[in-house]
């Protein structure tokens, strides 16, 4: 039987994020090899669900990590990104449309080029064909994770292209390229939506300290949109109030840890439901640390 690794940790929480049902989620493990009680164990868990409440919304524990957290305990600090309404990133001037200050979150326009975006879409097209690819040993299709997700991730710097978006973004973020994750490329069809989370990993959930055993705690994100949406598909901030309307080569930015360490609750965000056509957005996450 496979073993729930960091992989499937982050399989669990995005999954979740992106309001896939309990029992699909199971479904989907116990085809890749789990034992129906050990997959349902571990999908209630990612849900926050004891064993005794079986039933409890993730609404609601996502409502319970803003009320224990309190936004009134976020000390908002100097946030790295440089001042003014065009920022120089590695080798391309990015303008800003908007800053707010609570929570830390920029919108840019033209963080990459139409032709960029176009590039990125055909390279990810084509790797999310490849994923439907079935296994020979077993004759089932071992890679249900990526197409549960329509996630492609990339490695850092994985070739020349890659990695001048890598600098753009670290130069743009104003935080070590050696500090990034990989790019994240997700892709949502019509009615696709991302439910509000949190980037960051929840100090008080158990699974969070696989994935910040290396590099740390996630700090910033950006969110690149590789296609104008013709209807929906917004990047929501629903304490805040902020929507961002997905156009392309624009990005938004958002800081949930400060130089103390503390987490904003108020960067609670989602990917509302694309109501028309299609969505592409590219992401990158920051950690405390080098990663990787
Ligand atoms: O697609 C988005 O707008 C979106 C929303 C929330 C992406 C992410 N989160 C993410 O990649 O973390
Ligand atoms: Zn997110």
């Amino acid at each position: 039987m496979p073993v729930v690794d960091a992989s499937w940790q982050e399989w669990l929480s995005s999954n979740v994020a992106r309001g896939c049902s309990i029992d699909s989620m199971i479904d989907a493990m116990v085809q890749a090899g789990f034992a129906t009680e050990a997959a349902r164990a571990e999908v209630h868990k990612a849900f926050g669900m004891n064993p005794a409440d079986v039933g409890n919304s993730p609404a609601a524990a996502t409502e319970a990590a803003l009320v224990k957290a309190g936004p009134q305990t976020y000390q908002y600090d100097a946030s790295p990104v440089a001042r003014g309404n065009v920022i120089r990133a590695h080798d391309r001037d990015v303008r800003v449309l908007m800053r707010s200050e609570r929570p830390q979150v920029i919108v840019f326009a033209d963080v990459l080029s139409p032709d960029e975006c176009n590039e990125m879409i055909e390279r990810s097209r084509h790797r999310l064909k490849r994923s439907t690819t079935v296994n020979p040993d077993t004759g089932k299709e071992d890679v249900i994770r990526n197409r549960t997700s329509e996630g492609i991730w990339y490695q850092r710097g994985e070739d020349a292209f890659i990695e001048k978006m890598d600098r753009r973004i670290s130069s743009l973020m104003n935080w070590p390229v050696e500090n990034g994750e990989g790019l994240q490329i997700l892709h949502y069809g019509t009615s696709g939506e991302y439910r509000p989370h949190f980037d960051y990993f929840p100090p008080d959930q158990a699974g969070s300290a696989v994935h910040t055993a290396q590099g740390g705690q996630r700090v910033a994100t950006l969110v690149i949109y590789l296609n104008d949406v013709p209807d929906g598909g917004e990047t929501i901030f629903p304490e805040a109030g902020i929507s961002v309307a997905a156009v392309k080569g624009g990005a938004v930015y958002f800081r949930y840890m400060n130089g103390q360490h503390q987490l904003d609750p108020l960067t609670l965000h989602g990917g509302a439901p694309v109501l028309g056509g299609d969505k592409w957005i590219m992401t990158k996450w920051m950690r405390e640390r080098a990663y990787g």
